[in-house]
């Protein structure tokens, strides 16, 4: 260690050797204009900083989902201030929440086996909130994986994921998740055509037994899953569908996908064959296809599907029948389609054409009600003419990729990948109103609830697919960059550039903050997964070890700062099952849970119940503890499981210890925790003098502190008990642990006494 007298001389050398660099430093605290100056910053920056910077304990007003790409998760992150909130574990195990680790969440990822087969990755693309009445409620979370044809449900009051759909028939999937206006229906599209079956089917078959499908998932909202057994499809020929959407206000009823590649090219560069990007792109059009989903659902009602592996599927012939299913062409390799908010038009960009087309739908449904059609397909669906669907066509830039709405009426934002620009214009009129570069690239663009009937306006945000130049340099692997632009005003302005180190992120949706209401805390003993009481749950002083059936479960608690039990001991070979309780009532108080060698790391949140069965397969000696940094004592917050080897008894010897104690540490332990109980009872006075009642958190910190002091009486009990059969090792034991319990209260209060004074609590009478 330093010496007192060589820390000083230190600190001189290093603030000599500063020299200059010292003096930008305290330029830097200066003025506005010194700062300004020293950081090279302008008046538009500053402008752009006051629009995003958030204080501290600030809140955002929107909140955003997005895709975590191929990491298979989901990104949570706040408007404007573009602070990154939570990554939720969708498709793929992730550690800090246990996702994918804890008994419960493992039969969440089960669920997307793919013929028993556990996939470890997924590539969401597209996130959709629940929706009632066409506006998003901020109940659900909907995401697809591209790769493996999988949708996942999660609840937005835990931000957990609470289930995975497995597609059965498709072998790929983009062009979901969307929801229908009142979230009856999940929809998805596949996109690489594919047969049906699962076994090998030539691709000289690829016109007859090659197809696509869009699937519509029937969401239980009481339940909050997906009940597959009243879920069906529509068969569709084998173009490669891409994105889809729901119809609104008079298109409700209908959805819309488009396609590329609907010359049926198979590619074959390898044997001397022009590569698919040639043989896809030879067209001048492609389809968008449009789907009478509330008739298909009264045929699958009605009966009229086949059982495709397990799949009640519409099968063209019968659509083509019945009516529910029809073409327009798209001009060239399009990418999304996109409703209006008032259900009137949608908007296709053709990646290969600088146009944007405006189909009316109102003209499309007369055309269909007329039955007046420009052809058919070689499936024999019905095409609608261009022409006669469109309301108009605007050249916005070259590549237009997606589009997103606007709080004001006929202001659309369309994204141009080649040009890099965001091009804002007037879908009723027809004309481009701005331009907006941005860096580099963009993929999809999010507005403010901006999919919705109900559009808020105010933010947009760029979603690039490069970053290059902006952001210090991390190796070959760039992040994704989020860029966040100002709609407010008749220019769009751009403020502040994120870099998306997870994935690359395709879609993301934007929710009002005040629309979610996201919980604290569980019910005491809660099964996050299933959303029932946990079989496993557990209350302090009935923890218990029992063997049943060959298993020995470990009903556990964890609080601040100890894992009950603290010692296990199993023989080799042992089933084990550890279900342990978190039975915290305070805001924020996780435990983790993590044993050396078993792959394990648990998060348990206040209230939740978790379990983790292994095989005590190797005899040793593994230490536990908890992960979250829970308390002042939380490196104590530890245990020891003991395999010992097949066939040795278990020992009834008495553990050593390395100290005991005497009266004098019990009398001195004693005297402390008196006056420790002093300066609570100051606090406790102060708190309550106040009018601490008018202050939520405050009050539930309040309660935090009286059941820190139950438990501190609890254990003075067993001290005083101890003290009075002259055991004073137990007694000062105890007393400690009366001690830790009284830290904790005055933590607590303390918390509780600077949050009255920093929002002005008054003292009442
Ligand atoms: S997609 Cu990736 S930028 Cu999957 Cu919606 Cu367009
Ligand atoms: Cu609980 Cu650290």
């Amino acid at each position: 260690m330093m010496k007192k007298k060589s820390f000083a001389k230190f600190l001189t050398t290093a603030t000599v050797s500063l020299g200059l660099a010292g003096m930008a430093a305290s330029a830097w605290a200066g003025s506005l204009e010194d700062v300004m100056k020293a950081r090279g910053l302008t008046q538009k920056d500053l402008l752009a900083a006051a629009k995003t910077y958030t204080p501290t304990g600030g809140r955002d007003e929107f909140v955003v989902f997005s895709s975590g790409g191929q990491s298979g998760q989901v990104i949570v992150y706040g408007i404007p201030s573009m602070r990154i909130l939570k990554y939720i574990g969708v498709f793929t195990p992730e550690p800090w929440q246990g996702y994918g680790f804890d008994d419960e969440s493992k039969a969440v990822l089960a669920q997307g086996k793919i013929k028993g087969k556990t996939i470890n990755f997924g590539d969401t693309h597209h996130p959709a909130i629940s929706e009632t009445n066409g506006s998003t409620d901020g109940q659900y979370l909907f995401i697809n994986d591209k790769a493996n044809p999988r949708l996942a449900v999660i609840d937005l009051k835990d931000f957990e994921t609470k289930q995975i759909v497995v597609n059965p028939i498709m072998k790929s999937e983009h062009g979901g998740a969307f929801a229908s206006p009142n979230t009856d229906y999940i929809m998805e599209a596949s996109q690489y055509p594919a047969p049906f079956e699962n076994g090998y089917v030539p691709l000289s078959k690829f016109n007859e037994k090659y197809r696509g499908l869009v699937s519509y998932w029937k969401f239980n909202r009481k339940e909050g899953r997906i009940d597959p057994t009243k879920s069906f499809s529509v068969e569709l020929p084998p173009y490669s569908q891409d994105l889809s959407d729901f119809g609104k206000g008079p298109s409700d009823g209908w959805s819309f996908t488009n396609s590329f590649c609907t010359e049926r090219y198979v590619g074959g560069i390898e044997k001397g064959r022009p590569p698919f990007e040639a043989g896809c792109s030879q067209k001048d059009t492609d389809f968008v296809h449009m789907i009478n989903w509330k008739k298909a659902a009264e045929l699958f009602a009605a009966g009229k599907t086949k059982k495709v592996n397990g799949m009640d599927v519409i099968m063209m012939d019968t659509a083509i029948k019945e009516g529910i299913l029809f073409l327009i062409p798209e001009p060239k390799s399009p990418h999304g389609v996109d409703v209006t908010p008032d259900g009137k038009y949608f908007i296709v960009a053709g990646k290969l054409d600088t146009h944007a087309s405006v189909y009316d739908f109102a003209k499309i449904k007369a055309l269909i009600d007329a039955k007046d059609f420009a052809g058919k397909d070689p499936y024999g669906i019905p095409i609608l003419d261009l022409k006669k669907s469109l309301h108009t066509q605007v050249q916005v830039g070259l590549g237009p990729l997606h589009n997103q709405y606007d709080s004001k009426k006929c202001i659309v934002y369309t994204s141009i990948y080649v040009d890099s620009q965001i091009t804002k214009w007037d879908y009723c009129e027809g004309k481009v109103l701005d331009k907006i570069n941005i860096h580099y690239n963009v993929g999809h663009l999010m507005s403010m609830e901006g999919d919705t009937a109900n559009p808020k306006g105010k933010y947009l945000v760029s979603l690039n697919k490069l970053a290059i130049d902006r952001f210090n340099p991390v190796g070959p692997l760039h992040p994704q960059n989020h860029q966040l632009i100002d709609i407010s005003g008749d220019k769009m302005q751009l403020l502040y550039d994120m870099p998306i180190p997870l994935g690359e992120p395709h879609y993301a949706v934007a929710i009002q903050a005040s629309k979610l209401k996201p919980k604290v805390r569980y019910k005491l003993g809660w099964d996050s997964r299933t959303d029932k009481k946990s079989p496993y749950r557990t209350r302090p002083g009935r923890e218990k070890i029992v063997k049943k059936d060959g298993v020995t479960h470990v009903y556990g608690t964890l609080i601040r700062s100890h894992i009950t039990p603290e010692i296990i001991e199993v023989e080799e070979g042992e089933t084990v099952s550890l279900h342990f309780t978190n039975v915290e009532r305070a805001e924020d108080e996780t435990h983790g849970f993590a044993i050396n060698n078993f792959d394990v790391n648990l998060s348990v949140e206040p209230g939740k119940t978790v379990s983790f069965t292994f095989k005590a397969d190797k005899p040793g000696v593994y230490p536990y503890y908890c992960t979250e940094f829970c308390s002042a004592l939380h490196l104590e917050m530890q245990g020891y499981l003991l395999v010992r080897p097949k066939g040795v008894k278990a020992s009834d010897a008495a553990v050593s210890e390395g100290q005991t104690y005497t009266k004098a540490d019990y009398d001195k332990q004693l005297k402390n925790n008196i006056a420790t109980q002093g300066v609570i009872d100051s606090v406790v006075g102060y708190i309550t003098s106040r009018n601490f009642k008018s202050f939520k958190p405050v009050v539930a910190l309040v309660e935090d502190a009286t059941d820190q002091l139950n438990f501190a009486a609890d254990a003075k009990k067993k001290s005083e008990a101890f003290a009075a059969k002259k055991d004073y090792n137990n007694a000062t034991l105890w007393a400690q642990q009366w001690f830790q319990y009284q830290v904790k209260a005055a933590d607590i209060g303390l918390r509780a006494k600077t949050y009255l004074d920093e929002h002005g609590a008054v003292v009442v009478k």
